[in-house]
């Protein structure tokens, strides 16, 4: 490490070759003493932040010989935001200052475009054509590659863990990592099975980590043997984080756990695309003959039932981006699906994000903003940000732009004044902005379908979930089990089953239907049509009755449930389960979120599951 040899602060300064010195003698005493600590690039580094407005990060340093290498760490960390971001940290401060100024100034980043409602395929669970979908779907889905997104905190959400091992469901505790690989190797299965071997035979996964994400994922899939899939089959690629802001100068944020460091947080989602292209997993992909990219996030237990109809739609209507969506209250935050026109005749279909829409609709001849309509929802079909994308079209655009989505800022203010800060924000990107620079002849749409078929998420705490607006969804680990529940009872009622209504609790104060406990595996129910093709004769369950069928050739005959039944997969032979079924069951005991003798998956849900007695098949 180079250390300097020249002794005085105005040799420093020289050094710095900075204008007006003489201010900076002032402003940054304490840097100028540590100068000879640092090596010349770090000194660079130094002249670009003082350039930049930054020398409060240097307000509290002390003399040489004092925490000397947390110094030179604040600088390594400085080279670290200054090489992962497109054009340095400079860049990075003189966006923000703008997005920061517009912000504040409440500028409608939609200046001069008119919302109206896209054009786009709306599906109605298990009728003629949601079934044509799915097939068609299902064929496709080996030319497919599907991307997760898997960086974020989950802020809202407040749970120690990855979101990713949080069990989806409590019944049978599979976390939704386990979920969505089986999904997709089922997937693989039947689709090869249908191509009858012709063309790819395994379908690629990559999941987008952070710093806060990475090495837990990574422990989670080697410690579950990558549930089931080859560990070659998944890529992880991880994003960078950005620096956090402290005001609307774009002061940047020192860590309140280190005062050498700067706090950082994730970029957002949108970094998918600049990471899918630069690690050269895109190109891969496409010169393998890959026509499709899926991109999901990290707790949506239902995805996967709209996914195969979704992919026949991409097929069929040849969408270059296809997004799927479900009906939207107003003020849920979700984004919408909006077709955007502007005065100068350009046009585009996009999600205008949830705390955009409302000042949005206010400046385009909607006084009330973001309001449900007749129908009891939002015009708008509700983003969920499951996206396909065909890969030819993608990496044709990605070639030119290289994955920079346009950035956005979403301070927290303290108060109407827009003055200050309630925390410090970033610049952030969203994958879901990626048809904004498409040109006007992309084909762009959207396939919707009811929100109980396809939307589960997990967002919110129990406390936040207990706020939302009246008849708005929690988006909490309760409503998310307990939709998956109503969504399996719902598919079964769908193909013939007399299954019970549900009866309505409340669970760390939210009021939810309590369906059925049914739950089965991918490979046992991946479609529609397969869940019907399982199913004959007179079949029932009642309402206080679990079902978990692991066995992908398990047919219900007859069946009448009165208790928990449980048919494990035994090197997958056949089983029938038929006439009734009756025992005490398992039964749902309530506990309180803030109970912290019971594990925290669980006391977030508000209620465990009791196993007294069951059925176990074979
Ligand atoms: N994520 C990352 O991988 N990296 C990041 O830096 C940030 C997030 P949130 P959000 O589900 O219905 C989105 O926070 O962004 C991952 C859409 O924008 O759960 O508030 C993270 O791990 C919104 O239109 O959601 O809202 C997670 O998997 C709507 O579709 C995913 O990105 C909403 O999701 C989403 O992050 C929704």
């Amino acid at each position: 490490m180079a250390t300097s040899t020249v002794g005085s602060t105005a040799d420093s300064l020289s050094k710095l070759h900075i204008d007006g010195g003489d201010d900076w003698e002032a402003a940054v005493p304490n840097l100028l003493k540590n100068l000879p600590l640092l090596s010349p690039e770090q000194v660079e580094l130094a002249k670009m932040l003082l350039e930049m407005g930054q020398s409060h990060l240097f307000e509290h340093w002390p003399e040489p010989g004092v925490d000397d290498d947390e110094k030179r760490e604040l600088f390594n960390q400085v080279a670290r935001l200054n090489s992962s971001y497109p054009g340095g940290l400079a860049s990075y401060i003189k966006t923000a200052r703008e997005l920061l100024a517009d912000s504040k100034a409440g500028k409608n980043p939609y200046d001069g475009f008119t919302p109206s409602v896209p054009s786009g395929e709306i599906l109605t669970f298990g009728d003629d054509t949601f079934v044509q979908y799915e097939d068609a779907g299902v064929k496709e889905a080996r030319k497919a590659a599907f991307v997760l997104v898997a960086g974020g905190l989950g802020e809202r959400l407040g749970y120690n863990g990855i979101k990713v091992a949080l069990p989806s469901e409590t019944t049978t505790g599979t976390c939704f990592l386990q979920h969505y690989i089986e999904s997709i190797l089922a997937l693989q299965e039947t689709s090869c099975r249908l191509a009858q071997g012709d063309g790819p035979t395994e379908i690629p996964f990559a999941i987008m980590t952070s710093d806060d994400t990475h090495l837990r994922t990574v422990e989670l899939l080697e410690s579950n043997a990558y549930f089931g899939m080859k560990p070659t089959q998944v890529k992880l690629v991880k994003q960078e984080k950005v620096a956090c802001l402290d005001d609307n100068d774009a002061r940047l944020a020192v860590d309140p756990r280190n005062k050498y460091r700067i706090q950082t947080k994730p970029h957002g989602h949108g970094d998918v695309h600049s990471l899918l292209y630069s690690s050269g997993v895109l190109k891969e992909w496409h010169d393998a003959g890959r026509r499709w990219v899926l991109f999901f996030q990290d707790t949506n237990g239902l995805l996967f039932k709209a996914i195969p109809s979704a992919l026949g739609v991409s097929a069929t209507k040849g969408y270059h981006v296809n997004s799927l969506a479900v009906p939207r209250k107003a003020k849920e935050a979700i984004g919408g699906i909006t077709k955007l026109t502007h005065q100068d005749g350009r046009t585009m279909v996009i999600n205008v994000e949830y705390n955009q829409l409302d000042p949005l609709l206010r400046a385009s001849g909607h006084p009330d903003g973001d309001v449900n309509s007749e129908t009891g929802y939002s015009p708008f079909p509700g983003n969920i940000n499951q996206l396909i994308f065909e890969i030819g079209p993608y990496l044709e655009e990605l070639t030119k732009t290289g994955g920079a989505i346009k950035e956005f800022v979403n301070p927290k203010y303290k108060d109407s004044t827009k003055t200050a800060f309630k925390s410090s924000t970033r610049l952030e990107c969203m994958m879901q902005d990626y048809p904004k620079t498409l040109p006007p002849s992309a084909r762009v749409g959207f396939t919707a379908m009811d929100a109980w078929v396809a939307y589960a998420p997990v967002k919110n705490n129990p406390e936040d979930a207990a706020k939302v607006p009246k008849g708005n969804p929690y988006h909490s680990a309760t409503s998310g089990e307990m939709t998956i529940y109503k969504a399996n009872s719902l598919t079964l009622r769908k193909a013939g089953v007399k299954v019970d209504d549900p009866v309505l609790q409340v669970f760390n104060g939210q009021e939810v239907e309590v369906w059925p406990r049914i739950v089965w595996k991918p490979k046992w129910g991946l479609t529609f049509s397969d869940v019907r093709s399982k199913v004959r004769g007179n079949c029932s369950v009642t309402q206080r009755s679990t079902m978990v069928i692991k066995a992908p050739n398990c047919h219900l005959v007859d069946l009448s449930l009165d208790g928990a039944l449980i048919v494990d997969d035994v090197d997958g032979t056949e089983v029938k389960v038929v006439g009734p079924v009756q025992n005490k069951g398992w039964t749902i005991e309530s506990v309180d979120y803030t109970d912290t003798s019971v594990p925290e998956e669980v006391r977030i849900r508000g209620f465990k599951i009791n196993k007294i007695e069951q059925l176990l098949k074979p």
